[in-house]
Formats: C-alpha cells, structure tokens, sequence
C-alpha cells in the first residue's frame, strides 16, 4: 500500500517535472518568438520597406539641391509619383522649356530673358522707342514651338502704353503687334496676357489674356470687345516656306477668356486652362466662336471680396467651363496624360493639370468632346508649377526656382489586364 502510494507519488512527481518541463520548453520558446517579433521581424519588415522605399524614391544625387521637391514617392489613389531633377535644367520663372533633346538637354527661357538664338532683344525694341516694362512686369510671357521655330509672346511698353507682341526668336524679327493699352486709363495686367498655344496642322490657336484690369464690369475689360484681340484666343495661318515658319492672317477664334496658362490637344480636341477670380479658375473646350463669358459671366467672386459675379442664370450666349476649381489653384497648365495613367483609365479622356498656387498635378477625367469631367484627382506635391508637358511618353514637371522634373510613374493599383509596377 506504502509502496503503491510512493510510485503513485513518484509518477506525480515525475508528471508534475514533465509538465514543467514542457513549461520551460513553451516558456523558451515563447521567448524566442518575442526576440523574433522583437528584433527579427521589424529587420525583416523594414528591408522590404527599405526596398520599397529604394524602388520609390528619389534616386537622382541632385535631390538634395532642391529640397522642395518630393524627396519620395508621392501618392495618387492608383500611381506612385517619383521625381528626379534634371541637372541642369534650372527654372525661376518660365516662359517655356523645350526639350528634351536627343542629349537629354532642355532649353529653358525664362520671363526675364532677353537674349535669344536670333540675338539680343533690347536693341531692335530700343530702336523702335520700345522697352520692356519692370512694372507691371513685361518680358516672354509664352515661349511657342512651331516645326523647330520658337516665337515668344512678349509684354512691352512704349510711350503710354503696355502692349503684346509676338516675336521670331530665331530671327529676332517681329511676327505680329497688337494694340496699345493705354496705361493712363488704370492697371494694366501684363501677368494677365496669359499663355497657352496649339498647333493644328496648317493653323495655330494662341491665347492672349485680357491684358487689362480683372474688373468686373465690361468698362475697362477686353474680353468682349470684339475689336480687341486681348482676352481672346486667336487663330493664325501657319505658313511655312524655304526661309522658315511664320504667322499670317490673324483672327479671333473664341472670345471671352481672362488670363489663360496653357493648352493640350486631345484627339484634335483643344482644352485650356485660365485663371478666374477667386473659385474660378477654369477648364474649358476651345470652340470656334464661342464666348468664354468674362468678364460678364463667370463662377468665384472679386479677391478683395467687391462686387459679386453673376453665374446663374446661366447665360446661353456664354460657353459654361468643363470644371472650374474652387478654391481656386492657379492653374498654370494642361498636358494630355502618360500612356501609363491613359492606359489605366482607357474608358476615359485624361490630362494633367499643374498649378501654382495648389502646388500640385490633377489627374482629369471625362468625356471631353461632350464637354463632361468625371473626376479630379488632386496629388499634393508642396512646389509651385510653371508647366506640365509629355515627351517620349514621360511627364515632365516645371517648378519655380528649382529643376525641371521627370517624373517616374508607378502603378499601385492592379489587376489581371493591368499588371503591378509597370512603368
Ligand atoms: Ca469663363
């Protein structure tokens, strides 16, 4: 009996050291999985973010030159945005980047330039009692390619008047001049000539901003004289010859416009961006003979809060905008889409937007021939942009004071027919 009791205790015992034993082991190894999720799994973890981190981020050395820039990958809903600065291909405040060549060189000319392929500007204006004017500031306000050929919207001053004219900068000739502004009749807005340029075969469209002061009454405005060529999109003859390109036969295309930034040719489709007032900065279709409405007919109100705009009810004579973008961002240009971004979103038309003030691109969608947006996409980037183009496929950005962008796109989102990571 004593002895039944003893190995009863003893299996006891013995159970009891087997249960500890399994105790100890579970106990180890509870351990060992805490320093693996303590100092294994984050290694891991962080090489795959490390990785990730590689594949995404700026990997040009002139990075830290402009710190502004995005020094990583910067989120769209459906795309990974990499910027690497262009070496070389500095900006302040563009008139137009042409480029890249086959060397990958960009020529950029800037508002303030006055030195040309054709030679330097100021003499041949000295000589015709012109100047260009510090206040408001005058200078290239758009720097147009056409067939090789570079001709510049300038803003210019003689006598009492402020003035645009367009300029052949190969051959330091005069293309065309436009009327004088009498300076003595109030602000003249040289930042209000705008931009904007599209080449259509044998034809060119080109935006001349209103020039005048942004009131909101017609007295005083451009836009609907139709005598006026300011606050219109313009329509030339491309004529082209063995001495080169020139402009002839001006006219107006579409009146009604205020200070537009840019143009992109969609499928023959031509779309422009124009800053508004305050919460009316706008998209528009480019129509021949329309009327855009300014300064008569337009969304957002006065900057110093004066008088209200009228937007309701809509007028029929005036062309509504496709968007207009409240509040307001400034746009400063247009460009169609890279295939990647095109590609993704195939059932759709799609440009890119740059802006200054919202110092971000905007991914634009819609049914542009029937004049329909479906989304606007904003993707912060924290820099002021000049101009947004597409060349050889890859999107370039142009900021103000740091380099020209070409921006590496990656796509987050996948799927069978649209696979992860492709560029
Ligand atoms: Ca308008």
């Amino acid at each position: 009996m004593r002895g039944r009791l003893s190995l009863q205790l003893m299996r006891e015992i013995s159970m009891n050291k087997a249960f500890g034993a399994v105790l100890v082991v579970l106990a180890a190894m509870l351990v060992v999985l805490l320093l693996v999720a303590e100092f294994v799994l984050p290694n891991y973890v962080s090489r795959l973010g490390r990785q990730l981190a590689k594949d995404l981020s700026v990997i040009s050395g002139d990075a830290e030159a402009t710190p502004r820039i995005p020094a990583e990958a910067v989120r769209s809903n459906e795309f990974a945005f990499v910027f690497h600065p262009v070496p070389g291909a500095e900006t302040t405040k563009v008139a137009g980047v042409i480029g890249p060549d086959a060397t990958g060189g960009f020529l950029v000319v800037e508002q303030t330039d006055t030195s040309f392929a054709g030679g330097d500007l100021l003499p041949l204006l000295e000589s015709r009692g012109m100047k260009i004017p510090a206040d408001p500031h005058g200078g290239i306000r758009q720097l147009m390619e056409i067939d090789g050929a570079l001709i510049g919207l300038f803003g210019l001053a003689r006598d009492n008047c402020i003035f645009a004219a367009l300029i052949d900068l190969d051959r330091l000739e005069f293309v065309d001049e436009f009327p004088c502004m009498d300076t003595s009749q109030g602000y003249i807005g040289l930042n209000n000539m705008g931009g904007g340029y599209a080449v259509q075969d044998d034809f060119l469209l080109m935006a001349l901003g209103t020039g005048s002061d942004v009131a909101w009454s017609a007295q005083g405005t451009t836009s609907q004289d139709p005598q006026s060529p300011y606050g219109k999109v313009l329509r030339y003859d491309i004529v082209r010859s063995g001495q080169g390109v020139t402009l002839a036969n001006r006219r107006i295309y579409s009146s009604g416009v205020r200070n537009p930034q840019g143009f992109a040719m969609i499928d023959g489709l031509v779309l422009e961006v124009e800053h508004g007032p305050m919460g009316g900065d706008e998209i528009n279709l480019i129509q021949e003979d329309a009327n855009y409405g300014w300064p008569l007919y337009s969304a957002g109100s006065q900057y110093n809060q004066g008088d209200l705009n009228s937007f309701a009810p809509p007028d029929s004579s005036f062309s509504n905008p496709m968007a207009t973008f409240v509040p307001s961002i400034a746009p400063s240009d247009i460009s169609e889409c890279p295939s990647l971004i095109a590609n993704r979103y195939d059932t759709a038309d799609c440009v890119i937007v740059s802006a200054l003030r919202g110092q971000s691109i905007f991914i634009v969608l819609g049914d542009f021939a029937q004049e329909r947006i479906w989304s606007v996409e904003r993707i912060e980037l924290g820099i002021r942009l000049r101009e947004v183009f597409v060349h050889d496929d890859t999107l370039y950005l142009v900021p103000d004071d740091a380099q020209v962008l070409r921006t590496e796109i990656h796509a987050l989102a996948c799927n069978r027919d649209f696979p992860c990571g492709r560029e």
